[in-house]
C-alpha cells in the first residue's frame, strides 16, 4: 500500500459565473476516480460530498460581488474539512466544484501544516492567478479571489480569516494567460513566483518546475496543487466556464504530474471547475481523472528505461 488517499467533495456553483460546478464531484466519480488512484495501489476512501447549512447574510460594498454569504459559508466548511482530513489521510484530494473551494481547502491544508511546523507550498495550475480582491473584482465572481484570500490579501475580509495565511512567496503560478489589471500589480509587486504561457512556450513546463520543486524541498515544504480545468487547452479539456486559448497541452499537462509524482513532495490536491454541463462525452472529466492518476504514479513505464542501447 502507498499510503491512504481521501476523496472528498465539494459541489459549489456559487462562485462561477455559470452553473454546473455542482456537478463536478459526480463527474470525477463516474469518470472512474477513486478506481484510478486505487489501482495505483493507494487505499482510497470516498468521504462522500460536503454541504453548507443556512448561510448567513453577508453584505459587501462592492455591488458587483455575487453570492457572498453562500461562498463564505462553503469556504468555512471547506476549511475546517481539509483541516480534518489531512490529519487523517497521507493525500487527500478536494473535487469541486468551483475553484472558490481552495479559498478553504488551502485555508485550512495551511492551519494544519502550521501545527506541524512544516510550511505550505502551493502550486496553482490555472489561467488566471485568482488573485481578485471583493474590492477588485469586476465580475463578482468569487472563484476570482482565491489566492487573494489565503494569502491574506486586504479586501478580503468578509471572508472568514484565514488561520494560517500562506506568504506570496510560496505560491507558484504556471499556466498564466488572463491576467485582469488589479491582479497584474500583484504579481508584480507581491513575491510570488510567476511563470506565463509565453515562459512555457519559450522554456519548456520542466524547468519552471524544478526550481520550484527545489525550493519546496529546500524549506523541507509541503506541497499542495491546485488544477484548474481551464490550465489545460480548450481544445482538450472544454467543461469549464472560462475557457481561455493557448493553454497546457495533454503532454505538458501529464509531464507537469509525472514529475510531482517523481518529487515525493505533494501531500493534496484540488481537482476544480469541471462543469459537466459544458462536457463533451465525459472527456474532460476523463482528463482530470487520468492527470490524478499520473500526480499518484501512474507512468508509461518504470523508470529508468532506455529505448536504445
Ligand atoms: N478561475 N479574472 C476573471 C474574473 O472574473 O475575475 C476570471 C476569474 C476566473 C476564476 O480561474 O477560477
Ligand atoms: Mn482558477
Ligand atoms: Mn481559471
Ligand atoms: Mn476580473
Amino acid at each position: 500500500m502507498k499510503g491512504n488517499c481521501a476523496i472528498i467533495g465539494a459541489p459549489i456553483q456559487s462562485g462561477a459565473s455559470r452553473p454546473g460546478c455542482v456537478m463536478g464531484p459526480a463527474s470525477l466519480r463516474t469518470a472512474g476516480l477513486e478506481a484510478a488512484i486505487s489501482g495505483l495501489g493507494w487505499q482510497v476512501t470516498d468521504l462522500g460530498d460536503l454541504a453548507i447549512t443556512d448561510p448567513q447574510p453577508v453584505d459587501h460594498p462592492n455591488d458587483a460581488v455575487k453570492h457572498l454569504s453562500e461562498t463564505s459559508a462553503w469556504i468555512k466548511v471547506v476549511e475546517q474539512a481539509a483541516y480534518d482530513v489531512t490529519g487523517n489521510y497521507d493525500f487527500p484530494i478536494f473535487m469541486g466544484g468551483d475553484h472558490s473551494m481552495s479559498a478553504g481547502s488551502v485555508a485550512g491544508i495551511a492551519r494544519r501544516a502550521a501545527e506541524g511546523d512544516r510550511p505550505l507550498f502551493v502550486l496553482w495550475l490555472d489561467a488566471h492567478p485568482d488573485l481578485h480582491t471583493l474590492e477588485t473584482t469586476q465580475s463578482g465572481n468569487l472563484h476570482g479571489t482565491s489566492v487573494a484570500y489565503f494569502t491574506d490579501r486586504k479586501g478580503c475580509e468578509a471572508f472568514p480569516p484565514p488561520a494560517a495565511p500562506v506568504p506570496p512567496e510560496n505560491v507558484c503560478f504556471i499556466g498564466l494567460r488572463s491576467v485582469d489589471d488589479a491582479e497584474r500589480e500583484r504579481l508584480a509587486s507581491d513575491g510570488f513566483e510567476v511563470h506565463d504561457m509565453r515562459m512555457i512556450d519559450e522554456s519548456g513546463v520542466l524547468r519552471p518546475l524544478r526550481g520550484f520543486l527545489e525550493r519546496v524541498s529546500a524549506a523541507n515544504g509541503l506541497l499542495h496543487v491546485s488544477l484548474d480545468v481551464d490550465f489545460l487547452d480548450p481544445s482538450i479539456a472544454p467543461a469549464v466556464g472560462t475557457t481561455v486559448p493557448g493553454g497546457a497541452t495533454f503532454r505538458e499537462a501529464h509531464l507537469i504530474m509525472e514529475t510531482l509524482c517523481d518529487s515525493g513532495l505533494v501531500r493534496s490536491l484540488d481537482l476544480v471547475e469541471l462543469n459537466p454541463f459544458l462536457d463533451e462525452r465525459g472527456r474532460t472529466a476523463e482528463l482530470m481523472t487520468d492527470l490524478a492518476a499520473s500526480i499518484f504514479g501512474r507512468r508509461i513505464f518504470d523508470r529508468p528505461t532506455r529505448s536504445h542501447p
